[in-house]
């Protein structure tokens, strides 16, 4: 970044430092970037099975990232690419998992949604829809019994908070007290159904009224927005007053997975949603708008962050895959004392 970034504009932002909003543009680009990175491989037919691109929603993992401390815990399903990502995770070990490959954070074997990373803090990727919100419950159980101020993101999707499942956590959660933000990803599709064919509210922030869970609907385009309500849920939970619901209202640019027909929506929708509402293309914006970058400074970020994604698909391609003996590893878990 050239030294304007630090400019006397810099307080015409709202609440954030340039700094700030340069490493959360940075870290939602990559995450684009990646994604669109890891849809060419699998139309190269380099990655398969399924493979869920998390593009258009990046405001949302990177907004709450920017509010989690060291330590805190993260959960979620099989969009997870980007919250591996927004954590920390190295993209390389990301992209030769999706390729199967020995580099790869689950050595191969577990693919786009079984990855996990102890030292993150990251407990996947979860193929089965809610599966991972009593999990996420179970970590921040973990958390409050032994006495820790950690807390857990447990992400979920529109589709997902219509589980049954996930009422039974809310009501474990705040009978305990625990230290859970459920956040609901609500990118207004579950697969190919819009959420007003399957859901009788729209407002899934108020689902924790009968449990008395704090919620709030949140905007899903605007990083800031996910920033600040991020940091009110976190006071919350660290503070000993139990679980809190945010319900991002996002969008996904792509289809639900690779393989989709998308006859659920129309190209203007989608094409009206990316043109006025796109979370980095709005912090694009607020940088150059306030002076605090140049066209080259972000072209510069543009190059290095396309420098990562390809260095990241070359270790894929490079990376062998697994050996036989693979097939006999990681099956069961080590005994603990
Ligand atoms: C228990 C279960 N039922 C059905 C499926 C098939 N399925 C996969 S994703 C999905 C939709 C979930 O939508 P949502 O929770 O909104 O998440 P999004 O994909 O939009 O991120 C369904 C029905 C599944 N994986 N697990
Ligand atoms: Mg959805």
């Amino acid at each position: 970044m050239a030294a304007r970034k630090t400019s006397a504009k810099a307080d015409s932002l709202p609440n954030v430092s340039a700094e700030d909003l340069t490493a959360y543009y940075r870290d939602m680009l990559l995450i684009r970037r990646f994604e669109e990175k890891a849809g060419q491989l699998y139309g190269m037919g380099l990655i398969g099975g399924f493979c869920h691109l998390y593009i258009g929603q990046e405001a949302v993992v990177v907004g709450l990232e920017a509010a989690a401390e060291e330590g805190d815990k993260r959960i979620t399903s099989y969009r997870d690419h980007g919250h591996m990502l927004a954590c920390g995770m190295d993209p390389n070990g990301v992209m030769a998992e999706l390729t199967g490959r020995e580099g790869g954070y689950s050595k191969g074997k577990g693919g786009s949604m079984h990855m996990f990373s102890k030292e993150k803090h990251f407990y996947g990727g979860h193929g089965i829809v809610g599966a991972q919100v009593p999990l996420g419950a179970g970590l921040a159980f973990a958390d409050k019994y032994k006495g820790t101020d950690r807390v857990t993101f447990t992400y979920f999707g529109d589709g997902a908070a219509n589980q049954g499942q996930v009422y039974e956590t809310f009501n474990m959660a705040a009978l305990w007290q625990l230290p859970v933000i459920f956040v609901i990803e609500n990118n207004q599709y579950a697969m190919g159904t819009a959420q007003r064919r399957s859901t009788s509210t729209p407002d899934l922030h108020t689902r924790g009224a009968a449990f008395g869970i704090p919620g709030e609907a949140v905007d899903g385009m605007d990083v800031l927005a996910v920033k600040a309500a991020g940091d009110k849920a976190v006071k919350h939970c660290r503070s000993g007053k139990g679980p809190y619901i945010l319900e991002i209202k996002t969008y996904r640019y792509r289809g639900h997975s690779m393989s989709d027909p998308a006859k659920y929506r129309t190209r203007e929708e989608v094409q009206k949603m990316r043109e006025e509402r796109d979370c980095i293309e709005h912090v694009r914006e607020m940088l150059l708008q306030g002076g605090h970058a140049t066209e080259e400074d972000l072209k510069s970020i543009d190059k290095e962050i396309k420098a990562v994604v390809n260095a990241s698909a070359d270790f894929a391609r490079e990376s062998p895959e697994p050996s036989l003996e693979e097939l006999w590893t990681d099956i069961y878990a080590e005994e603990t004392v």
